[in-house]
């Protein structure tokens, strides 16, 4: 029994079996993600392609066998057959369940934190008709991603002007890039190369030349990478020199300035306990929030006396600002 293949195995074997001769026809496969939505989208199109197939023949056979003029059997038409009702109506109902939760299945993965943690956390922001990338520890790059192989990567995106899509096919993930929100993607690559990103969501005249490089180093390349551009100033320090000088540090300093306000050290992640009851996780979008729109989110025990921040930070800089937030551990 051991060296039996479970039914899911069997099927598994067969779909990588049967992806072989189509591999010239699709993207690079550079993650698990991207073979496992590649498995199932041989399923569906093997699946599709056989009941095409079995209802193109049954009408062609049908067709010349009853044809007008040919000697067959008419005169015990079937009125009812309760076995072959059975079989169409259970074979479509365990073919959506199975196609229902692969997919979901594929679909959560992507949308959950992997055991074990992100490996790096990457902000990105798209603005017609550009992408730019910022690395906490590392430089800002325009049109280009690196990152290490064989790390879990997050990013975390939003748009300076309209809806764009970030779109990485090698990876098969995708997700639209809105203004004023944070949406996030991640993924883990299997190999090092260059692979293309493209802006999918049509975003205006020069949407096709929105284009980007996805850069996969080994592990020692890109630390070496990150480290040189990191001589000309990281995501971090920059956000530093708003917190000064936007004068957040004058209310929310080491010291305490003149106006109460809270300690900004160790908040990412934290709960915040709010004064209309319950609690915010300070998440990337609370923060942005605490910004632009003090007032929406005031935290329990303080006065809503932070100004708006909104029209003078625009997304690159707020990214660089909850960088630095991020950064600030307790001491
Ligand atoms: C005039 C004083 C003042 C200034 C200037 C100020 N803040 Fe605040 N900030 C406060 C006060 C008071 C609160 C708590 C009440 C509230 O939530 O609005 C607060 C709350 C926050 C929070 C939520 C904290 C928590 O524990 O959840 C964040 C984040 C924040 N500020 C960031 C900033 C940043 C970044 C700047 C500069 C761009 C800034 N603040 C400028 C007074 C200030
Ligand atoms: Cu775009």
């Amino acid at each position: 029994m051991k060296d039996m293949l479970s039914p899911w195995q069997a099927l598994w074997e067969l779909l990588r079996w049967a992806k072989r001769p189509f591999a010239a026809l699709f993207p690079p496969v550079l993650s698990e993600h991207a073979d496992g939505v590649d498995s199932f989208y041989m399923f569906l199109v093997g699946m599709s392609t056989f009941f095409s197939l079995l209802i193109a023949g049954l009408i062609v056979f049908f067709a010349v066998r009853y044809a007008r003029g040919r000697k067959a059997d008419r005169t015990r038409p079937p009125e009812s057959n309760l076995v072959l009702e059975i079989v169409w109506s259970t074979v479509p109902l365990v073919l959506s369940v199975v196609i229902f939760f692969w997919g979901a299945r594929l679909y959560l993965r992507l949308f959950t934190e992997p055991l074990g943690g992100y490996g790096e956390v990457v902000y990105v922001v798209g603005k017609q008709w550009m992408w730019k990338v910022q690395h906490p520890q590392g430089p800002m790059e325009i049109g280009a991603l690196h990152a290490p192989m064989g790390i879990p990567i997050r990013l975390v995106m939003t748009s300076q002007d309209v809806i764009h899509d970030f779109s990485i096919p090698a990876l098969r993930i995708k997700r639209d890039v809105v203004p004023g929100r944070y949406t996030s993607l991640w993924f883990q690559a299997t190999r090092t190369g260059e692979f293309p990103i493209y802006c999918s969501e049509y975003c205006g005249t020069l949407h096709s030349q929105m284009l980007g490089k996805l850069v996969i180093q080994s592990p020692a390349a890109y630390a070496a990478w990150l480290a040189q551009g990191a001589a000309a100033g990281t995501a971090i320090q920059a956000g530093e020199r708003l917190f000064t000088s936007l004068g957040c540090g004058g209310c929310h300093g080491a010291e305490g300035g003149a106006i109460r306000a809270p300690q900004l050290a160790g908040i990412f992640g934290r709960p915040v306990p709010l004064q209309s009851d319950g609690f915010a996780t300070a998440d990337e979008a609370y923060l942005r929030e605490s910004i632009l729109f003090p007032g929406r989110k005031v935290v329990a025990g303080y006065a809503p006396v932070m100004p708006t921040f909104a029209g003078q930070i625009n997304e690159e800089q707020m990214v660089e600002l909850i960088a630095y937030l991020r950064s600030l551990r307790l001491p």
